[in-house]
């Protein structure tokens, strides 16, 4: 069942001793689901979705004017951006003086951030379905094919191996194109040469996966592509047992790419190596402009109100995901490095013993890349 089929939907805690959870759906209509498919129901909504009750959407204005006025009451709601703005006039008219306004996002956040045993199986699940995907879309690549048979081959595994959808459009940029962090118009062909940067996830049962890889179109990776490749693995496999071993917040491991980045970019000659400290860490932060991490889960850029700079903790999932975008009219850097985007992005789950990768079943290893390109035949 998808969520659309149960209509607006609203869970209410009563002010009472033992709480009480109440659904309001959209109930059983004969005609309405002649058009737009079978609906729950109230019978069967509480039953499906573990709430005390459940009852027809249409009383809720009645029942929301009935709460507030019998007592002092709370109204958990997200006033300034309101979530359903059609029943926004009708809730913000149920409230009296005796009414409490208070927005339930930061509570949520804390709580979604931390996952329990029953999400965890669920992110498993999700970064299993996008890790594969973008396997096959290795598995895809050709020289002369357009970036949008990649783009469709990832939209196909994702949804045959069980993903409701991509979980966001992905970026499927080859050659210098890589090096604008947010392409998405995914609509050129790739040459023999060039490298190809694919930022893709899934989405299953609404959680999302958010994976990326750089792979050379040919299979077999240039002299100078293999230099940037590896050394942006190499720190990203370093971050992740950085993680593991200390758990650092989010922006302290970003502090980190950024160090271990300059160190790396330095020893290959890509950066002066007459400089340090922060010069330094600002060179390499101009090369890689994003953050290193992000909470994933329900959303892609998850709970955004939990502040990167919070100790990370077990049962958080977050992105390890460094990169280098080298422009082509770069000048401060070799010739032969220009033109290069590169990035390398998984998603690992934090656990009471370190971290688990749970997007291992996508390859990264060169050997393992170039073993792997171009051998399935569309
Ligand atoms: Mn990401």
């Amino acid at each position: 069942m998808s969520a659309s089929s149960l209509g607006r939907k609203f869970i209410l805690n009563l002010p009472s001793p033992s709480p009480q959870s109440i659904l309001f759906v959209h109930d059983k209509d004969a005609q309405a689901e002649l058009w737009e498919g079978p609906r729950s129901g109230c019978a069967a909504a509480a039953r499906l979705f573990a709430v005390d009750e459940a009852r027809p959407v249409e009383s809720f204005q009645n029942f929301l004017n009935k709460t507030t006025a019998s007592a002092r009451s709370t109204l958990w709601y997200h006033n300034e951006s309101p979530a359903n703005p059609e029943l926004h006039p009708t809730i913000r008219a149920s409230l009296r003086d005796s009414t409490t306004l208070a927005d339930p996002r930061r509570a949520l956040h804390f709580m979604r951030v931390i996952k329990s045993p029953a999400e965890i199986e669920l992110m498993r699940e999700t970064c299993y379905v996008g890790a594969q995907a973008i396997n096959m879309a290795m598995a895809c690549t050709k020289p002369g094919i357009s970036e949008s048979i990649v783009q469709a081959v990832l939209d196909y595994s994702c949804r045959q191996a069980g993903a409701e959808h991509p979980a966001f459009p992905p970026v499927v940029a080859g050659a210098a194109r890589a090096t604008h962090i947010h392409y998405v118009a995914n609509n050129q062909l790739l040459g023999d040469g060039d490298l190809l940067l694919v930022d893709s996830g899934s989405q299953r049962w609404l959680y999302n996966s958010d994976i990326s890889r750089t792979w050379p179109v040919s299979g077999q990776y240039s002299k100078h592509q293999r230099i940037l490749y590896e050394l942006v693995l190499a720190v990203q496999k370093r971050l992740i047992e950085l993680l593991s071993e200390y758990r650092p917040p989010l922006d302290q491991l970003f502090d980190s790419m950024c160090r271990l980045l300059g160190q790396h970019l330095q020893q290959e000659g890509i950066l002066p190596r007459n400089i340090d400290g922060n010069e330094l860490i600002g060179k390499a932060y101009r090369l890689c402009p994003h953050h290193v991490s992000h909470y994933l889960g329900l959303d892609v850029h998850d709970t955004p109100l939990v502040r990167r700079s919070q100790p990370v903790a077990a049962g958080m999932v977050v992105t390890v995901e460094p990169g280098i975008y080298i422009r082509p009219d770069d000048d401060s850097v070799p010739i032969e490095f220009r033109g290069c985007g590169v990035r390398v992005e998984d998603d690992v789950l934090l656990t009471d013993a370190g971290a688990d990768v749970l997007t291992a079943l996508c390859v990264k290893e060169v050997a393992d890349v170039e073993a792997i390109v171009g051998k399935h035949s569309l």
